[in-house]
């Protein structure tokens, strides 16, 4: 096991991460920018470092910073969260070249699984279902045009370098097809210096299922089942779940299978996620993968009983999967917490949280990094606390998600407990049948 880790991130995953360490015995090194000095991370670590102003780029995304804390410290091992520099190739390479473990996987893999026609293409040659498209990017107009026709409209371009729904553009009819082929590869190219983009079906009212997985160094791979994400805003989660009311036993197994199997083909070492489209007829197709632990894997933590946290330490440092039943217990629902407004669009709201009441009791987790008199930075995401609430049913689980809502009290900032409060109380929501349009037409200001 490591010595040392140091927490490349802020916020409640850099208190996830520091918890883990503490049960597995090793020893911990914050990170923190100026912005951030009376942040919980920096008190629960065992040492912390300064590294930098409060801008992102100059302290938490800023690589020869990190690595020079690390040295300093004499750490062994780098947990980067999710979120900055969790998804870069290029920083779990220099990691490995200055001795230092990343906790994650090899850099190869977060860079085919960044190229998202890549990704596909892995994929689709591993044997996992992928949406009807293009072989990969396709760089001319008439070809491209081609193969629309051929596919059936409406289709949608998507950059290879773009994922969690930026980069796309849905076509519905051939006489737009090309002003939107030219649009999407020119935004490519400023968003991400790559205009590559790739063409696909355009599923209409899908459903978010994505399977959490793990991998180790000696080729094993498991999976922990699936969390539905379908209620999102603007490509934002707002709720997960797991068991996904939308999915059958049989569905759910063969997911889970095409997970595995995809993650085997690629050697994949670490935690990951894969995430599918569900189309109303259940035919399930490959989206991404996630090359990082994410926000929502408490979600998963509760169906199972397992700390994946842990996990992703462990098998950082070599140890093996053991053979373990993994079976859903419960029903689990996170509801994320934000300094948003959503009175007024879900505009940012930071500032002074002047009183902080968590609510708690059975079945109830809350993972924050928040507390009275915390001031939420500007700079960052505006994430203040994870609600996750578990039960047998998810009737059950939504009227306790609403109790446990209503007991939650942020007062100094505005927050989304008002949204999600309506949300457990809409009868469409309640009844498991909706999909990624549901949020955008649910008025919750009535
Ligand atoms: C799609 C799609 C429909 N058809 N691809 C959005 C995020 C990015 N990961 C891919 N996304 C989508 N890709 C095809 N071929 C619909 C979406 C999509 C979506 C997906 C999951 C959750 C919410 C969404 C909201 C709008 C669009």
């Amino acid at each position: 096991m490591f010595n040392k880790v140091l927490i490349a991130n802020r916020g409640e995953i850099a208190l996830r991460v520091i918890r883990a360490c503490r049960e597995l015995g090793v020893k911990t090194v914050a990170v923190y920018s100026e912005a951030d000095r009376y942040s919980l991370h920096v008190r629960f670590a065992d040492e912390a470092v300064c590294i930098g102003p409060p801008q992102s780029k100059e302290s938490y995304l800023s690589v020869p910073r990190l690595i020079a804390a690390a040295e300093v410290t004499n750490a062994d091992a780098i947990h980067p969260g999710y979120g900055f520099l969790s998804e870069n190739a290029s920083f779990a390479e220099i990691c490995g070249t200055s001795g230092l473990t990343f906790i994650g996987p090899k850099p190869e893999s977060i860079m085919s699984m960044g190229d998202k026609a890549l990704a596909k293409d892995t994929m689709r040659k591993a044997g996992v279902p992928v949406i009807p498209g293009s072989d990969g990017v396709v760089f001319d107009f008439n070809e491209a045009k081609r193969i629309a026709g051929e596919i059936g409209y409406p289709v949608i371009i998507k950059a290879t370098a773009g994922g969690g729904g930026r980069g796309m553009r849905i076509v519905r009819e051939a006489a737009e097809f090309e002003n939107a082929f030219r649009t999407a590869s020119h935004e490519a190219e400023k968003a991400f210096s790559n205009p590559s983009v790739y063409i696909e079906k355009y599923l209409e009212r899908p459903r978010h299922i994505e399977i959490q997985i793990m991998g180790d160094r000696h080729g094993n791979v498991v999976h922990f089942g699936e969390r539905d994400c379908t209620i999102q805003r603007r490509h934002q989660k707002l709720v997960e779940e797991s068991p996904s009311p939308a999915i059958t036993q049989e569905i759910r197994e063969a997911m889970g299978a095409a997970a595995v199997k995809g993650a085997k083909s690629v050697h994949y070492q670490g935690a990951g996620t894969i995430e599918f489209l569900l189309d109303k007829d259940k035919s399930f197709y490959f989206m991404e993968m996630n090359t990082r632990i994410q926000v929502e894997h408490p979600v998963t933590e509760e169906v199972v009983g397992i700390d994946l946290l842990k996990l992703q330490i462990e098998v950082a440092a070599g140890e093996r999967l053991k053979k373990m039943k993994v079976k859903p217990e419960w029903h689990a629902m996170e509801c994320r917490i934000n300094a948003e407004d959503p009175m007024h669009d879900f505009r940012p709201s930071p500032g002074k949280i002047v009183s902080f009441h968590m609510p708690g009791g059975f079945g109830v987790r809350v993972d924050t990094h928040a507390y009275a008199g915390y001031e939420i930075p500007p700079y960052y995401d505006s994430l203040v606390a994870k609600l996750i609430v578990k039960a047998k049913t998810r009737d059950e689980v939504v009227d306790k998600m609403y109790h446990t809502l209503d007991e939650f009290i942020v007062e100094g900032i505005h927050t989304t407990i008002p949204f999600h409060k309506k949300l457990m109380k809409n009868e469409q929501f309640r009844s498991g049948d909706f999909d990624t349009k549901f949020v955008e037409q649910f008025n919750f200001k009535d």
